[in-house]
Parts: C-alpha cells; structure tokens; sequence
C-alpha cells in the first residue's frame, strides 16, 4: 500500500507531503523533486507567481545519503512568499482586516464556506488552490522513481487549450518528454500549439480564462495491475478518482473512453493474438487504453483530463451575492492564471504515477526495491508458460 498525506496553504509557511509504502533502497534526490516542480510551474499563461515562486524544498525524513529507508518520506516545499503573508496566513489567534466575502462562481468558496460556517473566503480557497498540486508532484516523484524501476514511465501531453484541439493523432513516446516540456503549452503538434497560443493571448486581453485537456501515458505497465474483484482494486477506476480530484478537473475518459460509447462491440474491442516467437499476447489496436474488467493488459495505459476553465477571472463579470449583504455583485479578486491546463499535466501525470506505484506495490511486494524487482521478474517469467497443451501436459 502506498499512502500520502498533503497539509498546508496556498499562502501559508510551506506545504508538507508524507509518503507512506516506499520500499527501501529506492534512488531519491532533492534535485530530482525540483526538477519534477519546476515543469509543473511550465506553461504559457500562467500568472506571475510561478515566475517568481522557487519551489524550495527540504527531505525532512525517510532518505538518507540518497535512498529510502523503507520508513515514511517527508518533504516540505517553503513558500518563498510567505514574508508577504505572515500577518493575513497567521496561525496566532486573530482576524483578518480583509473578508472576502463576494465568492467566486465555479469555485469551492461559497459550498465551502456554507460547509465550514466561515465568513471569509480565503479559509477556504487557500487548501482549494492549485498551490496544493505541489505538494502531489513531490510525492509523485517518488512514484515515477519507484516506476523506474520496474521500466514504467508516465508523461502527458496537451491535446486541447480552450478551442485549440491538436488534430495530430502521433502520441509521444517517453523519449519525446523534453520536446514536450520544450512546448511553451507542453503540446506534442507545433500547428496546435500556436493556435493554443493564440487562443490563450486572445483570453488574457479580456481578463478570461481557459480549460482544456491532457493525455496521460504510462509506457511499459505490465498486465495484472488493479483487479476485477471489488470496486476500489479497478485500475481505472483508481486512476478516475485520483485524477478527478486534480483541482478544476471536470472530466477524465480511460482509452477511447466516450467515443466507445457510440460504436457496436464489433469495432469497439482490441482484438487478440498470440505471437509464438515473442510468445506474448498482442493486439492491434488500443480502445481499451491498456484496461480491461479493472486490470492492466500491458498495452499503452491511457487517460484524458478535461480541466475547466479556472474560475478566478482577471476581470471578474458573472454575477455573485455577497454573503454579508446578500446584494448582487462581481466576486473579489485574485491573482490568477488565464490558464494552468499545461501544468495540469504534470499533475495528471503524478496522480497516474501514484495510483501505479500503489498497484505494483500491491501486486508484487517487497520490503526492498530489489525484492519487488525479483517478485515482478517472476511473474513476468512465468507468463509465457501458462495455459495451453505445453504447460499443463505432465
Ligand atoms: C491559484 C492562483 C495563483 C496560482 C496558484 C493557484 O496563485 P496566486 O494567487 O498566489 O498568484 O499561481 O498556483 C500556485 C501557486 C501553484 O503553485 O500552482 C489559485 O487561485 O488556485
């Protein structure tokens, strides 16, 4: 089992994550961690925060001289901003001079403040803010090294910013994600992501934002992960969950996902085949995106996330109440992003890594990376030998 825990606020001192599961004698570097934050703060249209927030990050536990010790994992990300904030983010008994009180349509404020009983915006939109995905990608880092491992590798790609759809159907292959994260919107079609662009400068001249969408991929995820036993042990829906609670993500789609949806089984399937001299399943096409009845196939693991369009506006128009007055107005403002589809990415990608390393932790074991390594070479050596005359004869 894998668990991980995040605390802290958009503006606070820091965000703490602790990873719980990590077999010891896995390879981890602060410089690894950083390099995983900083493309979450890539891409075109986002605020000026990520130009100059410095993801300064501290191993507080669980490594030492550069491995796990198979005991919890704890990072913490300071705020560099956090000078700016002490008074409004104090922990100390007080109040705030500032209430915001005219919350923002399509975000967590006003359920949240109904919910918790606050009268000020902020002591809900500090922990619902994107700032807390930080925290996820240290964690997830350790995942992709755990994956490592095992030879998975998990990358995404924008396929849509706002209107901008990529119509090139070439996925990029783990070997591609510096070409990637070189794209100003992480986007693997040059012809799309100048429209993306565009579409992008045409937003932020009017104070608007975007949504969009990313494709996850994980390359090289054996067959067997997850199970069709229960509901909670299905691969897919694991990684729709994790997934969705990725902050403004509204839609998440496993393979061809809804499209399937429209065709007859006959056209909708991946067909099967036995390749004797690999002696491997193999199928020729990849609807499925790589799950079958809850479990990995060992195709190309695949799933798009649909993210709305941020609901803090730079020119807030759509009508709200304020609480105190219950008067018609616009919400207050926020320093926002037009978009943060491209880092979402990042993020989409460390929640599919998360669940993964969970599942492969579940399904081959070990207390050490070496022993988990041992336990999936065996069932991967033993697959070619089921079923069939050959293995059941005496
Ligand atoms: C966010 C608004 C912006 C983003 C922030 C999320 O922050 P600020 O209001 O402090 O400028 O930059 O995202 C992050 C800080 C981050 O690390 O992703 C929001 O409203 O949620």
């Amino acid at each position: 089992m894998l668990r991980y825990l995040t605390a802290g606020e958009s503006h606070g001192k820091g965000l703490v994550v602790i990873i719980e599961g990590l077999p010891a004698g896995l390879s981890l570097t602060a410089e690894e961690v950083q390099g995983e934050l900083a493309r979450r703060r890539l891409g075109y249209g986002r605020g000026p925060r990520m130009r100059f927030e410095v993801d300064e990050i501290t191993l507080l536990g669980g490594i030492r001289h550069g491995r796990t010790l198979g005991s919890p994992v704890a990072i913490e990300i300071a705020n560099t901003e956090w000078p700016k904030w002490t008074e409004e983010m104090s922990p100390a008994p007080g109040a705030t001079a500032k209430p915001l009180t005219q919350p923002r349509p399509g975000h967590a404020d006003l359920a949240g403040m109904q919910k918790y009983g606050f009268d000020d915006a902020r002591d809900v939109l500090e922990r619902a803010s994107a700032r807390e995905t930080a925290a996820r990608v240290a964690a997830g880092t350790c995942a992709k090294a755990l994956l490592a491992c095992l030879d998975i590798s998990v990358l995404s790609h924008v396929i849509q910013l706002g209107p901008a759809r990529s119509g090139n159907a070439a996925r990029p292959a783990p070997e591609d994600l510096e070409v990637v994260d070189s794209s100003s919107v992480r986007c693997f079609d040059p012809a799309a992501e100048e429209e993306m662009v565009a579409e992008i400068k045409a937003a932020a001249k009017v104070g608007d934002s975007l949504g969009g969408v990313a494709e996850v991929l994980a390359y090289g995820v054996p067959v067997g992960l997850g199970s069709h036993v229960h509901w909670d042990r299905k691969l897919d829906a694991q990684l729709a969950g994790a997934l969705m609670s990725i902050q403004a993500v509204k839609a998440v789609e496993i393979g061809d996902g809804f499209d399937l949806a429209g065709m007859r089984g006959s056209e909708a399937h991946d067909a099967i085949h036995w390749d004797d001299a690999d002696r491997a399943y193999t199928r020729e096409t990849a609807r499925a995106g790589g799950i079958e009845g809850g479990m990995s196939t060992g195709s190309l693991v695949v799933a798009r996330v649909g993210m709305k369009p941020l609901a803090t506006l730079n020119r807030p128009v759509l009508e709200t109440v304020d609480v105190m007055t219950k008067e018609s107005t616009v919400s207050f403002k926020e320093r926002t992003d037009v978009t943060a589809v491209p880092a979402m990415g990042v993020v989409a990608e460390t929640m599919v890594a998360l669940v993964l390393a969970g599942e492969a932790l579940r399904k081959f074991g070990g207390d050490s990376v070496a022993e988990l390594v041992r336990n999936r070479d065996a069932f991967l050596a033993g697959l070619p030998e089921q079923h069939g005359l050959a293995a059941s004869a005496p």
